[in-house]
């Protein structure tokens, strides 16, 4: 079986070949100075980790290098993973903090086929093999086919669901689901949502519906709002992030896709424009693939 670490290093080659590997050969071939820095911030702007941080990288690579003295090319790699991994190292809030008044809730949103319902699938199973009572709230009621779909992932991780017909109104579906997660006293309850597109303010209107029932619905609980970015989506996710986050809030991102993608490196934009602390990322279609988030791991599999 591959471990954890391997799965992880495997699904980010792709990005570590358009950072790491771009910037390697650079600095294989050439001396220390500004015109190659201009050339690795460039390597870092391409591979979506935003200028922003782009910038603040290079700053503190010309810094820590006279700092420290350095004259190798190739020891700008260290200093840029030390500072990669000071980015992501902004703690959030725990996932089920100590003093969260149960149950905890957790709105899934996102645009359309970002991997949802697929990560609320993964994350049932995860959270049933930690032994704890877990309902998934289908109120994705657009499409027939994605209450099944859930109900599939549900049955897998053989946990209970609260469902709908198709065309039911999802608030209500979300009002009957906070409900019972209260009455059942379960520890988590997932509430699926359907896809929108962050632009169509309708839809986010009904979004903001959704949370202020659940708000009402279970008043004691405690709701945090999960954004899921799909890893392809490059810089428009910094405007999903904020449009999401002024509707209904973000308390943590899933990064799904990062299998495969090249433009993982948005990890990084989003944590530093925007600080919003990273939960999980998805690495695969399947049930097991998605993994809790950490730092050191991440870079070291991105460096290594
Ligand atoms: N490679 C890969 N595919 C994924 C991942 N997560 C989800 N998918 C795939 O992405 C597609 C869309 O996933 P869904 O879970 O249906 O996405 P969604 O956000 O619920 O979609 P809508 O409800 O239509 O907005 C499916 O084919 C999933 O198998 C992932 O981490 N990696
Ligand atoms: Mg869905």
């Amino acid at each position: 079986m591959v471990n954890a670490f391997d799965k992880l290093k495997a699904s980010l080659s792709n990005t570590r070949a358009n950072i790491l590997g771009k910037i390697s050969r650079l600095v294989g071939l050439r001396k220390l100075d500004d015109r190659l820095l201009e050339e690795i911030e460039e390597i870092l702007i391409e591979a979506d980790v935003g200028v922003r941080a782009a910038t603040r990288l290079i700053d503190k690579i010309r810094e820590k290098s006279k700092q420290r003295g350095v004259t190798e090319s190739n020891e700008v790699i260290g200093i840029l993973k030390e500072e990669i991994i000071e980015i992501l190292s902004r703690e959030g809030p725990a996932l089920f903090p100590d003093n969260a008044a149960k149950p905890i809730i957790w709105l899934i949103t996102g645009v359309n086929g970002v991997g949802k319902t697929t990560t609320i699938g993964k994350l049932a199973t995860c959270f049933a093999a930690e032994q704890k009572k877990v309902l998934i709230g289908a109120c994705d009621t657009f499409r027939a086919a994605a209450i099944d779909q859930v109900e599939i992932w549900a049955e897998r991780s053989r946990v209970d669901i609260i469902r709908a017909q198709e065309g039911a109104d999802p608030a209500s579906v979300a009002f009957d689901a906070a409900t019972a997660a209260q009455a059942r006293k379960v520890d988590i309850l997932l509430l699926d949502t359907a896809g929108r597109l962050h632009t169509k303010s309708n839809l986010m209107e009904e979004l903001k519906k959704i949370r202020r029932v659940v708000d009402k619905a279970a008043p004691e609980a405690s709701v945090f709002a999960k954004l899921i970015i799909d890893g392809n989506t490059g810089q428009n996710a910094l405007s999903q992030v904020k449009v999401f986050t002024e509707a209904v809030g973000c308390d943590g991102l899933i990064i799904t896709k990062l299998d495969g993608t090249a433009k993982g490196g948005v990890v990084i934009a989003l944590a530093e424009e925007l600080g919003t602390q990273v939960d999980f990322v998805g690495l695969g279609e399947g049930i097991d693939d998605l993994q809790k988030f950490d730092s050191k791991t991440f870079v070291e599999a991105l460096f290594t």
